[in-house]
């Protein structure tokens, strides 16, 4: 299942789709080639132990993942890894000796000003992961406000600030591990870290930024939990990265529906994905299609098949339509 391309899925619809003029036909399969040739480039930065990597495992689709080797012993902590639209840079955050936060605040503040082959900023989104369980986040507010707001550029909308852990925020207690959810109790206490988190960056720099709190879960033999609010985390990961590149996603998120399953509900997180990764292949599908209106309902359509009827989750919908739900829909 995982060998199957969605962009190929829809690639295979569109030349069979007898609705559409040749001339547009080949506008749009031009589009969805350029689409599934698209990278997105993620800077994942925070503290050792804050849960970089339990994030991106439960995010994405890791099983077929090239994990890049840096030789250069300036750029080594950087690891970089490559799906197959998503590319993740992965840097320690700061908290690991003077000689070493040297280091990899040089190699992000590098990342964030590099720029790719056409002249824009390779990085097209910066997740700053903060552990909830913690009680001093000095060095991660050192990190955010003197090296990641400073090196961002005009444009603030590239970083996304995420508290992780919540389950351990107040040392496990208040977590309801039956239903994985906060407990109200545990719920204040979060809304509360991320009120401060939000206060002591608008203090130290004049941004407002507006941190989420979610758990990444963990595995540890037998003993499993599954992510909290991770829904919610995709949701603002696609409200910080611009339109066009936000259907590109699809093809590389988690496909295990229980991974989605738990939020606040405070939104209605599945219905913004399915609808942010539609409207944004269709916008880029029919870029320069004369025929406009009907391109969009004729992707749409297909989509919101799979997505409806089908999608229990972001998970279900992304994995119907390449998981062979589509002959049972007649694709
Ligand atoms: N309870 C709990 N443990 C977590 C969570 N996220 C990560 N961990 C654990 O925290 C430790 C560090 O996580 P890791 O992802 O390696 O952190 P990294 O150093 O930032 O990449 C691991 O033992 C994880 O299993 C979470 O949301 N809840
Ligand atoms: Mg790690």
């Amino acid at each position: 299942m995982s060998s199957l391309n969605v962009f190929d899925e829809f690639i295979k619809k569109i030349n069979s789709d007898s609705s559409l003029r040749e001339q547009d036909k080949a506008t749009v399969l031009r589009n969805l080639s350029t689409l599934k040739d698209t990278k997105v480039n993620i800077l994942i930065t925070g503290a050792t132990g804050a849960g970089k990597s339990s994030t991106i495992n439960a995010l994405f689709n890791f099983d077929k993942a090239k994990v890049g080797t840096g030789v250069d012993p300036e750029t080594m902590d950087i690891k970089k890894f490559e799906l197959d639209n998503i590319i993740l840079f992965d840097s320690p955050g700061l908290g690991d000796g003077k000689e070493a936060d040297r280091k990899h605040a040089k190699n992000i503040i590098n990342k964030l000003v590099e720029r790719d082959n056409n002249g824009d900023l390779l990085i097209d989104l910066v997740l700053v992961i903060l552990d909830g369980s913690s009680r001093d986040l000095g060095t991660s507010f050192e990190l955010i406000n003197n090296v990641i707001i400073p090196n961002l550029g005009d444009d603030k909308s590239r970083l996304l600030i995420a508290i992780n852990q919540a389950d351990m925020a107040m040392k496990g207690k208040y977590w309801n591990s039956e239903e994985n959810l906060p407990e109200p109790k545990l719920q204040e206490f979060l809304d509360e870290k991320v009120i401060s988190t939000q206060r002591r960056i608008k203090e130290a720099t004049g941004i407002d930024v507006e941190p989420i709190y979610y758990s990444a879960g963990y595995k540890d033999g037998d003993d499993e939990q599954q992510p909290y609010n991770l829904s919610k985390l995709l949701t603002f990961i696609l409200r910080h990265t611009k339109k066009e590149k936000r259907a590109v996603f699809m093809q590389d998120i988690n496909k295990k529906d229980e991974m989605w399953e738990k939020d606040d509900k405070l939104e209605d997180y599945q219905k913004e994905i399915k609808k942010s990764f539609m409207e944004s292949l269709v916008e880029s599908a029919s870029k320069g299609a004369t025929q406009g209106a009907n391109i969009g309902g004729a992707i749409g359509s297909l989509f919101g098949k799979a997505g409806e009827a089908v999608g229990r989750t972001v998970g279900g919908v992304v994995g119907g339509i390449v998981g062979g739900i589509s002959s049972f829909f007649g694709w």
